[in-house]
């Protein structure tokens, strides 16, 4: 299941680039280093299959993003938060693996927001990757 930045629910993210590469879809998002803590973006998916899954966040890595990007994972079993490095490139570009959990049936929300980061927050893209169980 893969959702380009412009399927995401939004609250800001409002400016959109191509300058740097490579990017899902025909764009990306991101906050412009402003409005701190006032931008968020959520990507919704509906999981109908209990078992693992990559989570993975796409953006574009250069020197002025941001070191610290929190993403808010909401699952049946709870929430929990993960702190991107977006300076770093993602490891498969366009996508990088936030890890691998377990989703029950049900919806999975993953949001970004802005505050307290220290530099462009990106806003591209997301997707999950079911994982083949252990023979
Ligand atoms: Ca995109």
């Amino acid at each position: 299941m893969v959702m380009d930045d412009d399927q995401s629910d939004r609250v800001g993210f409002d400016s959109s680039s191509q300058s740097t590469g490579p990017f899902l879809g025909s764009h990306y998002r991101h906050d412009s280093n402003a409005g701190k803590g006032l931008q968020q973006a959520s990507y919704t998916f509906k999981i109908t299959k209990a078992g693992k899954y990559k989570l993975q966040i796409a953006w574009t890595a250069h020197s002025n993003r941001a070191t610290n990007v929190p993403i808010h994972l909401a699952t049946q079993a709870g929430k929990r938060t993960i702190v991107l490095n977006q300076r770093q490139k993602p490891q498969q570009p366009p996508f990088g693996t936030l890890g691998i959990f377990d989703f029950a049936p049900g919806l999975v929300t993953v949001e970004i927001d802005n505050s307290s980061t220290d530099g462009y927050v990106i806003l591209d893209g997301a997707r999950i990757v079911a994982v083949a169980p252990a023979p």
